[in-house]
């Protein structure tokens, strides 16, 4: 895994919207997933000049991929929300540039990585130092603010939904990740109770005698107790039925702390990993 920052901007239509759409594709993509995201910004326009202000934001990601891989990705999500590469530096939906990966270097005719004019770009740096706090380059030099003189933040536009906050996995059979509503809480009260997200799927339980699910919830729930992500059953422990209905199904759920989300994710990435008979 390599932890990557991708820059995100835009200027042309509605620009926060780009900017979340971004964020949700670069985590649905592939061998990809967002583990912060900065700030909105809204940046001074630099290059041609005579265009709108930017939406600017870093977003952090952990990936298996190579970074020419990664390239490809970007390039396809700026396709996907409708990019039309007119004039270099132009106006555009949806721009996304590698700032950093790893401490790799890359110099080629398509990628150059860390991305050359970073450091001189407000609107790249100052995400980038929301997102990651100490941070450096691949010669071992900070990142700071100290030499940025184009593209300068106009103003700040608060927190962006972060998806590794928000996501709950569910899924009948196979462990799949779902996307709950971004960011906002309209999720049923079967996936989030108060502090609690539900993970795994539901376990259909009928009057006592349980029904099969492919994933067994009390592995997932013995993943997350050896990772030390606290848990709990919802309405009771699987087979542990008190219904007075016989034959009306339960749906038995396993929560775990919502401020453990990213860890829990990371367990059962690591678990599904040891154990490829897991799922
Ligand atoms: N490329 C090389 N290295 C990279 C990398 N690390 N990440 C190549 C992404 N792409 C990289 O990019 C041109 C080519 O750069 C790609 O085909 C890729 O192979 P592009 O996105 O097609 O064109 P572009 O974005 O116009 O060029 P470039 O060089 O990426 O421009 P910049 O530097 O991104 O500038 N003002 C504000 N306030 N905020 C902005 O975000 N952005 C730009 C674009 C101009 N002014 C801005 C902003
Ligand atoms: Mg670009």
């Amino acid at each position: 895994m390599t932890q990557a920052i991708i820059g995100i901007g835009g200027n042309l239509g509605d620009r926060m919207t780009y900017l979340r759409r971004m964020i949700r594709a670069l985590d649905d993509a592939e061998c990809v997933r967002v583990s912060a995201v900065s700030h909105a910004y809204e940046t001074e326009p630099w290059g041609v000049s005579d265009q709108s202000s930017y939406y600017n934001a870093a977003v952090r990601i952990e990936t298996s991929l190579r970074a020419d891989e990664l390239l490809e990705v970007c390039k396809g999500i700026e396709e996907d929300l409708g990019r039309r590469r007119t004039v270099r530096f132009g106006p555009r939906t949806a721009d996304l540039d590698i700032l950093l990966f790893g401490d790799e270097e890359w110099v080629s005719e398509r990628l150059t990585i860390p991305h050359p004019r970073m450091l001189e770009r407000d609107f790249a740096v100052r995400p980038l130092l929301d997102v990651v706090g100490d941070l450096r380059m691949p010669d071992g030099s900070p990142v700071t603010d100290e030499r940025v003189r184009i593209g300068r933040v106009l103003a700040d536009l608060g927190p962006l939904e972060d998806p590794a906050a928000d996501n709950v996995w569910v899924d009948e059979g196979e462990v799949r990740f779902v996307r709950a509503p971004f960011r906002s809480l309209e999720v049923d009260e079967h996936e989030v109770i108060g502090d609690w997200v539900a993970v795994g799927p539901p376990r259909l339980e009928r009057g006592g005698s349980n029904s099969s699910t492919d994933f067994d919830l009390l592995w997932l729930e013995e993943v997350m107790n050896d990772a030390g992500v606290p848990t709990t059953f919802y309405p009771h422990r699987p087979g542990e039925s008190l219904s007075s209905y016989p034959g009306v199904p339960t749906e038995v759920r396993l929560f775990v702390s919502r401020d453990r989300i990213a860890d829990a994710y990371r367990a059962l990435d690591e678990a599904v990993g040891e154990d490829p008979d897991a799922v």
